[in-house]
């Protein structure tokens, strides 16, 4: 395949990283792995939805944000506030909106305090 077709290919193809009605997805990010997902599958725009954080070495019972937003398109500021149990595990709901233009590409970028950004895409359903 040539460098032209990949690029192409690469385009169409889905671009999520996280295959959210699978189950959890999991990233590393310094010293922590943050595990991500959303409930119920399939993950639907327009209803009431959990969200699960699980990091490890942060247990702490304070607040955890995400940010959900589309690449490359504004669809408001969808900030999600998950409280943390005490053991690492961050719980909260929110709702995703329906895309005028029929996209089904997110991304939830997990604040991670004093350490960074983990960032998961992912796809919903209608
Ligand atoms: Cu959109």
């Amino acid at each position: 395949m040539s460098a032209a077709d990949l690029q192409d290919a690469q385009a169409t193809e889905d671009r999520s990283d996280c295959e959210v009605d699978r189950g959890a997805c999991s990233k590393h990010v310094g010293s922590h792995e943050v595990i991500f997902e959303i409930t119920p599958k399939p993950v639907k725009t327009m209803r009431e939805l959990g969200f699960v954080v699980m990091i490890s070495g942060l247990t702490g019972k304070g607040e955890l944000r995400v940010d959900l937003r589309m690449p490359g398109m504004y669809m408001g500021k969808n900030q999600i506030l998950l409280k943390g149990d005490g053991t690492g595990r961050y719980t909260g709901k929110g709702i995703i909106p329906r895309c005028p233009s029929g996209g089904r590409l997110w991304e939830a970028k997990v604040n991670i305090p004093g350490t960074g950004t983990a960032e998961f895409l992912f796809n919903v359903t209608y």
